[in-house]
């Protein structure tokens, strides 16, 4: 059990809430250290295919615990926590499945920060979503210099980053940082509906499409294609590549087992 998220997997899909709204979804220990053991199952359960991850309607997340962060007083004690968020972020992003993040409300911070480590996110009409650290006398700490640049280009990002006031969901949506805008009460719905998209899919294609997205797009060009060309061929050694080449032939709907 859980103290700081709720986890439920049903039909393919794993979700995972995040349930420390007192403190507004602040990203402390003990969340970390449960997210972790989560993705550490999930990486391995056969019965999920894809994960979701939200929070409340009211906040995603509002970034790191400051309270706990004003209790670090020099490099050294900041240092096991920065390597905690890292580590736990790159976990996600490095999860062997496709994870949505449904945001609501705001995502601020190392809440940005962990929807940018997902592969798509899905805002709310509600959503806000900034990196406020500088008026802390900080900057974003869980990948948030690189990880925003990569979704929405250096200008965008740098003023982000820069000026720390967050943007609406419209905003985020015009500029790419999430894939689409939905009312706020069918937030759940639309993400699960993504998600049972997605469970129909071959599964070892799609954990190969992210390898080679996620790999590729830190490689120089050539490299990356020739990366991308392996992870080709190695599905022709799978069920579902045989099943879905044979049912475009038969002209019938594939269905893939994850094989
Ligand atoms: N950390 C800890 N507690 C928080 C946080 C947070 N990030 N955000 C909110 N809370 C707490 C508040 O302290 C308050 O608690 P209490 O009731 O005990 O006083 C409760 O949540 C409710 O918050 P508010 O009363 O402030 O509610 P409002 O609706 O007025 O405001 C905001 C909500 C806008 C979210 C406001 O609380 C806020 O600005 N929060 C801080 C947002 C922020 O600056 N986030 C960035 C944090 S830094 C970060 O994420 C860096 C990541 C890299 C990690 C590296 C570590 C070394």
């Amino acid at each position: 059990m859980f103290n700081t998220i709720t986890y439920e997997k049903d039909n393919g899909i794993a979700c995972i809430r995040l349930n420390r709204e007192k403190s507004m979804n602040a990203i402390n220990d003990e969340l970390m250290r449960e997210l972790d053991k989560v993705f550490d199952e999930i990486a391995v359960d056969e019965s999920i295919a894809v994960v979701i991850i939200t929070g409340t309607s009211k906040v995603f997340a509002a970034g790191a615990d400051i309270k706990a962060m004003s209790k670090m007083l020099t490099p050294y004690e900041a240092h096991s926590f920065m390597n905690q968020i890292q580590s736990l972020f790159d976990k996600i992003e490095r999860t062997p499945k496709p994870v949505i993040a449904a945001v609501s409300g705001l995502a601020l911070g190392g809440g940005c920060e962990m929807s940018m480590a997902c592969d798509i996110r899905i805002a709310a009409e509600n959503a806000r979503f900034g990196q406020p650290e500088i008026k802390i006398g900080l900057i974003p700490g869980a990948g948030g210099t690189q990880r925003l640049p990569r979704i929405v280009g250096v200008g965008r990002a740098k003023e982000l980053l820069y000026l720390g006031d967050p943007i609406d969901a419209e905003e985020a949506y015009r500029i790419g940082l999430v894939n689409k805008v939905v009312p706020t009460e069918s937030l759940m719905d639309e993400a699960r509906k993504m998600a049972a998209a997605l469970v129909k899919k071959p599964g070892f294609a799609i954990e190969l499409t992210k390898l080679a997205v996620n790999d590729g797009i830190n490689m120089d060009l050539r490299s990356a294609i020739a990366y991308e060309a392996r992870c080709f061929e190695l599905l022709f050694s799978t069920e579902d590549q045989k099943e879905g080449i044979n049912s475009f032939i038969d002209k019938k709907e594939p269905k893939f087992k994850g094989k």
